[in-house]
């Protein structure tokens, strides 16, 4: 009885995302379900390693700019980030605009008020307005902030997680809840050489193979799982017509498991897809804002060209083409 009380309280969605994925004819789950308490810990603990360039890329470019990127906007912003405020770009976002207030939306409540606590010892004087909400729908922003302009702050190359179906959505859906005349910065994974992608996503160290792994982990700790994690392996490939990194988890004998009591068999070599991040070029990023009736005002990278911060203005609507 002990072991049934100790288990973690499963999220339904996350069950249901489980059993219909893992009966899929292409098994997968939505990477956001990595993110568990484990989950998030190493992955803060990729950004760290030398192969993942992502963040340390993004966060110098960002403080590289952050002079121009005050020049460009209006004081008295209200800055609105969607999801995770704990990065360490957030402050550089903050310092460089000098908003009036600051809006994180994160669907955590847990996270959120930590990150907000954290901020607001880093920035007394801000007005912080947390939201907990799921970002992918359009959201009243506080009554507070209504008069002020907007500024949406989207960092990570977060965008890239989705297809462009959906990433358009998301970015449609933020013009809303920003509503007319406001403004986006955007980071985005640049194309660059595979082999340097390849190892951005299968570090040396093992840890994004960790990361990967850990979800067969909340499954058989959450969903009463007996799935043997030991025979599967962390793989990242580069599927170049779709322009993007997949992980997958890779069978490596033909193995049986039970999930909530439910049988699954894979064979040797069969996968779950577990993740994909999409890279962008030069053009892509534009028709992808442009889509979702964001244009692209500014555009700034590193000198290797691995990453980009968008400046995007919400575009009226016009009848003309
Ligand atoms: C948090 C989605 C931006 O795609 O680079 C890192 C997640 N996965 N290593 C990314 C991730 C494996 C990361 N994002």
């Amino acid at each position: 009885m002990a072991a049934v009380l100790d288990r973690p309280k499963a999220d339904p969605a996350f069950r249901e995302d489980v059993l219909a994925g893992l009966s899929a004819p292409i098994p997968a789950v939505p990477a956001r379900w990595l993110y568990d308490r484990r989950g998030s810990e190493l992955f803060e603990e990729i950004t760290r390693l030398p192969e993942y360039y992502p963040t340390r890329t993004e966060t110098a470019l960002l403080e590289r700019i952050s002079g121009e990127l005050g020049d460009l906007l209006d004081p008295g912003q209200a800055v609105v980030e969607f999801g995770s405020g704990s990065s360490a770009k957030t402050p550089v976002l903050l310092r460089a605009v000098a908003p009036a207030a600051y809006i994180p939306i994160d669907i955590s409540g847990d996270f959120l008020r930590d990150s907000a606590e954290a901020l607001a010892r880093l920035c007394p004087n801000l007005a912080i307005h947390p939201v907990e909400a799921d970002f992918m729908r359009r959201l009243d922003l506080p009554a507070a902030v209504a008069q002020m302009p907007k500024l949406g702050f989207f960092p990570g190359s977060t965008i890239g997680n989705l297809v462009a179906r959906t990433a358009v959505d998301l970015l449609r859906e933020m013009k809303e809840t920003l509503g007319e005349g406001s403004r986006l910065v955007i980071g985005m994974d640049r194309i660059k050489d595979v082999d340097v992608l390849l190892r951005a996503y299968d570090d040396a160290a093992g840890v994004t193979a960790a990361f990967n792994l850990n979800l067969l982990h909340r499954i058989n700790a959450e969903l009463d799982g007996t799935i043997p994690v030991d025979a599967f392996r962390h793989r990242a490939i580069w599927n170049d017509a779709l322009s993007r990194i997949e992980m997958h988890l890779e069978a490596l004998r033909d193995l049986a498991f039970t999930v909530d009591g439910r049988n699954f068999a894979f064979k040797a070599g069969e996968t779950i897809h577990t993740e994909n991040s999409h890279k962008y070029g030069y053009r892509d990023s534009r028709i992808l804002l442009r889509a979702a009736g964001w244009g692209v005002t500014r555009e700034w990278t590193d000198d290797k060209q691995w990453f980009s911060i968008l400046l995007a203005e919400a575009e009226p609507p016009r009848f003309a083409p």
